[in-house]
């Protein structure tokens, strides 16, 4: 995956749209049958989990209704869907009536993904394949937000999550000084060469 991704993840994104106040198609959405999913997007694990939950809108233009039953990827362990209570017809499904548009959203349904063993950073994307009972599978990728994202790319959230996880920046001082000084530091309190065996060269 490339920069290049990233930067049009960004320029999709709904903040851009929500400033504009344009709800214009974006090639940030997927299709499949009567099934559009827009703007799928989740919660980064925050920092030593493993968990993320999935948000997207999801426009049911078929004549009859459909569900969404599960989600497939290898990178994840396990999967459990969150219906709101004034959707819930069922906890082991999310309902999509014909004709209707369902936003999942935080505060709202979602998908709760367990067990992920391997994510991009903040900024990228992650591939999953939705399994609608009806329209069937559907592959998607979704924009990975900020933990505490409000909705699908936050650059708010995004820029306090890049603070607090920066990466050195070209024009930073040079990695290998700061690592360095790392190295001196480890040095001190750790066992000392064994008498007799060769000291390393200064
Ligand atoms: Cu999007």
């Amino acid at each position: 995956m490339s920069i290049d991704r990233r930067r049009v993840l960004f320029l999709t994104g709904g903040a851009a749209l929500a400033a504009s106040g344009l709800s214009r198609a974006s090639a940030h959405e997927y299709e499949k049958g009567g099934i559009k999913v827009e703007h799928p997007w989740l919660r980064a694990p925050r920092d030593g989990e493993s968990d993320a939950n999935l948000f997207m809108a999801v426009y049911n233009r078929s004549d009859s209704a459909d569900r969404l039953i599960g989600v497939k990827s290898p990178e994840i362990g396990g999967f459990d869907l969150h219906v709101a209570p004034h959707f819930a017809v069922a906890t082991d499904a999310i309902f999509f009536p014909n004709g209707s548009k369902v936003t999942l959203a935080p505060g709202g349904s979602f998908v709760h993904l367990s067990g992920i063993k391997k994510i991009n950073p903040v900024g990228w994307g992650f591939e999953l394949t939705l399994v609608f009972e009806k329209a069937g599978d559907l592959l998607i990728d979704a924009a990975i937000d900020a933990p505490d994202a409000a909705h699908a790319h936050d650059a708010e959230a995004m820029e306090r999550w890049e603070k607090a996880h920066r990466t050195p920046q070209a024009g930073d001082a040079p990695v290998e000084d700061h690592r360095s000084g790392h190295e001196e530091q480890k040095g001190q309190g750790e066992a000392q060469p064994g008498v007799g065996e060769p000291q390393p060269a200064q």
